[in-house]
């Protein structure tokens, strides 16, 4: 890596994609983290010495830079009082609902709205000291809405883009935010602004022209002789990698121990989720149980399985959630378990990625329900494990991940009745129709993989010869 202090490109994301870990003899040491994000922005990272900005995960820890895996790493540091205000509070319990179609009440705090412009500030003096003349700054989601404009205006050499991992919200609910105007002016500092989907597109377009009256022309819309441009973006994972681990002989004997363990059932039942009111866990067990309840499933021909990831912990939304899915699981076991044979396993800790390809490849039926989702990759990541080709994905039509993956089980799982019979067809279905799905859902995510999706955002951003740096030769065209 070369002495230079600045880079030609940088990642300006809330997390850096680093955790800390402990090297045999004791001490400290930073290992890359399995993110899709990190994946995707790796071989363009490692091909121009890239920076990635973002925090390091220590409250109050002041981390100098460092190099990782060809990355050079540029810590950002957060205060307890940041995290409480600009994470948990305006990001977590204001925008995050609010983004989601309120399902559940977004929590409106002033203070919270000046610790959000003092962390983005800090994030983008951070990027405008490490970016090179005439740089490519890609910013990352909507913890960093404001970074855009502020970078631009310390910065205008640089070509910024901003990706929303999340869905952006319609006009009307948008409007709610009390410092709505200076969220999308932060948006528009950004040469493109990136979505999952066309229609969160749609919204941000009819937004400049409902708040600020701008006059969008398709998609581009004029700033102050500036154009900005969006579309829509669809993330993915690393396809190639997930089938590879999926393919490995310790998740074929693991895959093989659970279901053992498991007590062999007829059909397993799949969900594999953060512990988010987004995901619809409570809706889901709930269908569950009323199947149960009228005999059209029974333990032990059937059992589910639900991994909820501990996430957080100290938002209060999370803490309700946490303990109406733990009733209704212990409804379940009470009312339908038997002694060594419970109708739900319910496990509240992270795994690994093997141990979570194995879980993958022993489910007969994934149930992927959120009320809400920008995406889903898990949705992608249980179809690129099933190399066996079998398999029956059950997807909610309000996740991104529907419109790519079409010829999943589709549901709306705010129809509990629909949902209960999705689910069943899903158990039911012959083992011609699974294969004809699955088959036709692999072969997408193996053209339409991470990969693709950064390719394709540089390229929209102007910058193709970005690139260029990942040489899988599989170009394809992107929907705007
Ligand atoms: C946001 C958007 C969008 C889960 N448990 C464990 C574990 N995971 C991994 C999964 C998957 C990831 O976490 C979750 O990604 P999702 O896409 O499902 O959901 P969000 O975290 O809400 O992500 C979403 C995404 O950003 C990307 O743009 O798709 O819509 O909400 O990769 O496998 N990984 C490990 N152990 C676990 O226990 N190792």
């Amino acid at each position: 890596m070369s002495g230079s202090t600045t880079s030609s490109f940088v990642v300006v994301a809330n997390r850096l994609p680093v955790d800390r870990v402990s090297a045999p003899d004791g001490t400290p040491k930073w290992r890359r983290s399995p993110g899709g994000l990190v994946t995707a922005l790796h071989p363009v990272l490692e091909a121009e010495e890239g920076t990635w900005i973002g925090w390091a995960g220590d409250a109050d820890g002041d981390v100098e830079p460092f190099a990782l895996d060809g990355m050079r790493l540029h810590p950002v540091p957060l205060t307890g009082d940041d995290l409480r205000d600009y994470y948990e509070g305006f990001s977590n319990a204001t925008l995050w609902p609010l983004y989601h179609d309120a399902v559940e009440q977004p929590i409106l705090r002033r203070s919270w709205w000046k610790a959000y412009e003092r962390v983005n500030a800090r994030f983008a003096e951070r990027a405008a000291e490490v970016a090179a003349p005439n740089a490519v700054v890609w910013v990352q989601d909507y913890q960093l809405q404001l970074v855009p404009a502020m970078l631009r205006k310390l910065r205008p050499d640089v070509r910024i883009g901003f990706f929303l991992h999340i869905p952006f919200p319609p006009v009307e609910l948008f409007m709610q935010l009390p410092k709505r105007s200076e969220l999308l002016n932060g948006l528009l500092g950004a040469d493109v602004v990136g979505f999952q989907r066309p229609g969160a597109a749609q919204n941000f377009l009819r937004l400049t022209r409902h708040l600020l009256d701008l006059r969008p022309q398709g998609h581009v819309i004029d700033v102050d002789g500036r154009q900005v441009r969006t579309g829509a973006f669809p993330i993915s994972i690393d396809t190639a990698a997930v089938e590879a681990t999926a393919s490995t002989e310790s998740v074929a004997a693991r895959a093989k121990e659970i279901r053992a363990e498991l007590g062999d059932p007829r059909t397993i039942i799949l969900g594999v989720d953060r512990l988010d009111y987004t995901k619809g866990i409570e809706q889901r067990l709930k269908a569950y149980r009323e199947l149960l309840a009228e005999r059209r499933l029974t333990v032990p021909e059937v059992v589910m399985v639900q991994v909820a990831t501990p996430s957080r912990e100290r938002v209060e939304h999370y803490q309700t959630l946490r303990s109406a899915v733990e009733r209704e699981v212990g409804r379940i076991n009470g009312e339908f378990g038997r002694v060594g044979q419970p109708a739900v396993h319910y496990l509240h800790q992270s795994y690994s990625r093997e141990e979570l390809a194995a879980l993958y490849s022993i489910a007969d039926v994934m149930a992927v329900t959120p009320l809400r989702d920008g995406m889903n990759l898990v949705a992608k990541e249980y179809v690129a494990s099933r190399i066996d080709g079998d398999g029956a994905l059950v997807l909610s039509e309000f996740a991104g991940a529907a419109a790519d993956l079409r010829q999943a089980y589709g549901v709306n799982p705010h129809d509990l009745d629909q949902l209960k019979d999705v689910l069943m067809h899903a158990a039911n279905a012959s083992v011609e129709d699974r294969r004809n799905r699955m088959r036709a859902m692999r072969r997408y995510l193996r053209g339409h993989d991470v990969k693709h999706w950064a390719r394709a955002f540089l390229t929209a951003l102007g910058v193709p010869e970005r690139a260029t740096a990942y040489n899988s030769g599989n170009i394809h065209k992107t929907s705007t």
